[in-house]
């Protein structure tokens, strides 16, 4: 089926932070777009009427015949299309993309890109504090935000772009060809968009196209099963000393973060937390390597950045006991590193729930058994976690976060902490994860010092 008129270079589905970059970007080179969002008041509504009030809208559906008008469609990655309209479209001719294709399409510097289950933005923001301390203009965004497209609008010229890339910024993006790129670990996630892993793990390895720098965990399965011969490589591994980047330990027992036999940092010196940000840390210096950053000048920013709110964050005490705020932590393997990282030093009291988004959580059971205390379980899925849970440790329903907090501040003793990390995403009573750890916060601060 051909298209009957062409009316519209470009149309837009969605006019959230991603659709407005679209649309200024698209604006700003003459084209005539069209704009079309499920909801009757997207987010960028008056900024678009202010700065394009002739522009075609269609709001509260996705205008299947607005977009069959338009020569390329762009899609917002927090859209889920429905198999029909895509084959509708294709069928058609419309050229399906995202705004990272556009980006790739116009980007005049070289891309390092960063996707995975977990940790991508702890990776791209570490990335960019190295590149900033070597003297280098290397603007963070993508999933990280801002949107990509509006890094092509820096004054300074670009020596490299850091891109975090979501499973659903790479399903439309074809032209991705990366100076380096990663993908940082693969679990289970965002299962309820992408039907099953085979999907989400398309999109995800699609982001190591073209004949940029592999930079490998060795120790994720999936990942490694991807290591080519015809690439070029950079490995890094927590357990493998043969991997370029590695962990070591000296005659004295001292663990080492190391680049081949040159020790670099003691692993105590990291000021992120946890194992889990080791493994962040090596992805982080063989992408530095990629730039020309050599891993020394790395050091400083590695002891000095303590990570990003809602990542593991520490809120101090209440009685004695230290609270955490997760928030961040929206999939079962990211609650999994909080919970093996805290686990050591106390006993935790847990607060999880919210949308599940189809994940299974036997694995979540099995890292909390012996470790934490007793779970708090709220929101939409609270019930499947419990299901996971019941018989294997204490666990309670609760109504919602509030509760969660007065009924952990009766439980908790010294020797606890307490810590909210949901393994499920927010959706289900938050505009965002910030907002609910902005919430959490907020609770735990009113609880005062109490001590
Ligand atoms: N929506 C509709 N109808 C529409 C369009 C959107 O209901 O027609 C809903 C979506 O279902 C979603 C919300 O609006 O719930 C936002 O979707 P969007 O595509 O408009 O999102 P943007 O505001 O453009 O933000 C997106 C990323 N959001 C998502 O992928 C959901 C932001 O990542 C990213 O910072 C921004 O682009 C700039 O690149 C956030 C995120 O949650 C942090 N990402 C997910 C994650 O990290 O797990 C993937
Ligand atoms: P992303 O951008 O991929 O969501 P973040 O850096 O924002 O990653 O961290 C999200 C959550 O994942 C936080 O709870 C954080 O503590 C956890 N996390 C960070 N890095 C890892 C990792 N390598 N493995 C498992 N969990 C991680």
């Amino acid at each position: 089926m051909k298209q009957i008129s062409v009316d519209y270079d470009s149309a837009i589905i969605g006019l959230g932070a991603t659709g407005w970059s679209l649309a200024r970007f698209l604006l700003g080179r003459g084209e005539h777009i069209a704009i079309t969002d499920t909801r009757d008041q997207p987010p960028y509504l008056a900024q678009l009427q202010e700065c394009a009030p002739d522009s075609d809208l269609a709001l509260g559906r996705l205008d299947q015949d607005l977009l069959l008008r338009a020569r390329r469609v762009f899609v917002s990655p927090g859209v889920s299309l429905p198999d029909a309209l895509v084959a509708c479209l294709r069928a058609a001719g419309v050229v399906l993309a995202s705004d990272i294709e556009l980006f790739c399409q116009h980007a005049r510097s070289p891309i390092v890109a960063v996707t995975g289950s977990n940790g991508k933005s702890t990776v791209v923001t570490l990335l960019g504090e190295c590149a900033a301390h070597a003297g280098l203009c290397a603007p963070t965004g993508g999933n990280l935000g801002p949107p990509a497209l509006d890094l092509l609008a820096s004054e300074r010229p670009v020596d490299y772009y850091l891109l975090e890339l979501s499973s659903f910024q790479l399903l439309h993006t074809h032209s991705l060809n990366a100076h380096a790129a990663v993908v940082l670990n693969f679990s289970d996630d965002h299962l309820d968009r992408h039907g099953d892993r085979r999907h989400y793990w398309q999109a995800k390895r699609h982001i190591y196209a073209g004949d940029g720098l592999m930079v490998i965990n060795v120790d994720d399965p999936m990942v490694c099963g991807l290591v080519s011969a015809d690439r070029r490589l950079c490995r890094y591994s927590l357990r493998d000393p043969q991997a370029e980047l590695h962990i070591a330990h000296d005659t004295g027992g001292v663990a080492w973060l190391c680049q081949g036999s040159r020790r670099l940092l003691r692993c105590s010196q990291l000021a992120l937390p946890g194992e889990h940000n080791l493994s962040n840390a090596l992805a982080c210096l063989a992408l530095a390597g990629s730039m020309g950053i050599d891993a020394g000048d790395c050091v400083p920013v590695l002891r000095r950045f303590t990570g990003l709110a809602h990542r593991l964050q520490s809120l101090g005490h209440y009685r004695g006991v230290p609270w955490y705020n997760d928030s961040k932590a929206t999939n079962v393997a990211a609650t999994c590193a909080a919970v093996d990282t805290l686990a050591g030093s106390s006993g935790i009291i847990l607060l999880a729930g919210g949308d599940a988004k189809g994940a299974d959580f036997a694995p979540l059971a099995a890292a909390c058994v012996g470790r934490v205390r007793h779970a708090l379980l709220f929101g939409r899925d609270a019930a499947c976690i419990e299901a996971q849970l019941t018989g294997r440790l204490p666990c309670t329903r609760v109504a919602d976060l509030a509760a969660a907090v007065r009924h952990a501040a009766r439980l908790a003793t010294p020797g606890d902490s307490v810590l909210l990390s949901p393994a499920c995403a927010s959706s289900d009573a938050y505009v965002d994860y910030q907002a609910r750890g902005e919430d959490f916060i907020r609770q735990v601060q009113a609880l005062g010092d109490g001590s």
